[in-house]
């Protein structure tokens, strides 16, 4: 791992990286403070061509460079969330589209689990629009944990901040994955949430992490946050003791209502950037193309593969909002010769 880590910089003489960090990042896993925001810029600031070959070098170490792990998400808990995030159009407060349902039945949850699997998903996310689980609703949610893995699926959640020992009844139910994002960079996180901390959130990390059950977290681009925030972010995720195995870099879906709708659009090489960063960074992460592709030409979505990312959700929906149809995403896997697993 050392020697090809090594060879992606020396191939790529004349970029401003810093070999010592590659080196720690690729040989050291324990070692803290790997990457530094400064160092995650430079990434971001190399000319786009040398930045890809870059990723790419690291993706094809690590990973088959044609496979794409997919996950289909259902939101299980729909709307009228207590929280304040401002890209959310689950939160009470805003006046968007969305209507709140109640907690789906289980029957319901495994039609929509068979569905996904009949469609090639090997991961299954249930997403619910809290704050966090009471211990009422966990009850409900640890049996549908229980039974869409005993399909065969891997399971995923995301129920909002943890409480201690929630975990815990979570990996006994045969969660594989807890997703809870940092969203972005600690010096934006205000501007975007008050209603938790970026604090909550790493201690709902450390509980996920604590009671082993795979860790999936990223974050949010294209909120109006800076590139030295988008680095920000990158580093807090590429610097936890052991980074996150599943890294989500959603594009912002801007939906009407939200306080961000209307943000200046993202310029799609710098997504691109990020997906790269993201994969130089986390060599052994699994990246994924999150939300945003709806709004993605192909071509973009085939350079976020070419930057390393290769997992994506995979259905027509996201939580509320679309998602490309699995026949289009059929269509461009075929054209780019993909292979899911
Ligand atoms: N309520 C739980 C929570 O916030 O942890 C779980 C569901 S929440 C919708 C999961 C994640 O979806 C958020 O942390 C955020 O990163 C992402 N998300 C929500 N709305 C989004 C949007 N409009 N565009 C992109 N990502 C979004
Ligand atoms: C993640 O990082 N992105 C997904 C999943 N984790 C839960 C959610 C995207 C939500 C996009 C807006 C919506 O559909 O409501
Ligand atoms: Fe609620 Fe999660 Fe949406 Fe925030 S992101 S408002 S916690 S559903």
């Amino acid at each position: 791992m050392l020697e090809s880590a090594k060879q992606a910089v020396i191939n790529t003489d004349g970029l401003k990286l810093n070999l010592n960090t590659t080196l720690a990042q690729a040989g050291d896993v324990n070692m803290v403070n790997r990457w530094s925001v400064a160092d995650i810029v430079a990434l971001f600031e190399l000319p786009f061509s040398d930045l890809i070959y870059q990723a790419q070098t690291v993706h094809r170490t690590h990973f088959d460079p044609n496979a794409v792990q997919v996950s289909t998400l259902l939101s299980i808990k729909t709307g009228g969330c207590s929280e304040d995030c401002g890209y959310c159009p689950q939160a009470a407060r805003y006046h968007t589209e969305v209507e709140s349902e109640p907690l789906m039945k289980l029957g319901d949850v495994l039609l929509a689990a068979q569905e996904a699997k009949d469609h090639g998903a090997s991961r299954f996310c249930m997403g619910a629009a809290w704050r966090g689980p009471k211990q009422r609703d966990l009850e409900p949610v640890l049996k549908m944990i229980a039974e869409v893995k005993a399909m065969g699926l891997e399971t995923c959640a995301t129920l909002g901040m943890l409480k201690e020992g929630q975990a815990e009844q979570l990996k006994a139910a045969g969660l594989d994955y807890y997703n809870h994002n940092l969203d972005t960079a600690p010096e934006f996180y205000g501007e975007v949430i008050t209603t938790r901390t970026y604090q909550d959130r790493l201690e709902t990390l450390d509980r996920v992490r604590s009671a082993d059950i795979n860790v999936c977290s990223g974050g949010i681009v294209g909120m109006g946050e800076s590139r030295n925030q988008r680095a920000g972010l990158l580093a807090q995720l590429a610097n936890m003791d052991r980074p996150p195995e599943s890294v989500p870099i959603n594009l912002l879906t801007q939906v009407e209502g939200t306080p961000l709708h209307g943000t200046d659009a993202l310029d799609p090489m710098e997504f691109v950037r990020t997906i790269a960063a993201a994969r130089i960074t986390m060599p052994t992460s699994f990246v994924r193309l999150s939300a945003g592709r709806q709004s993605m030409h192909e071509g973009i979505q085939a350079m976020c593969f070419l930057a390393g990312a290769n997992s994506i959700f995979y259905g027509e929906k996201l939580l509320t909002t679309a998602n490309p149809e699995a026949s289009e995403d059929k269509k461009l896997f075929a054209k780019l010769g993909i292979n899911r697993i």
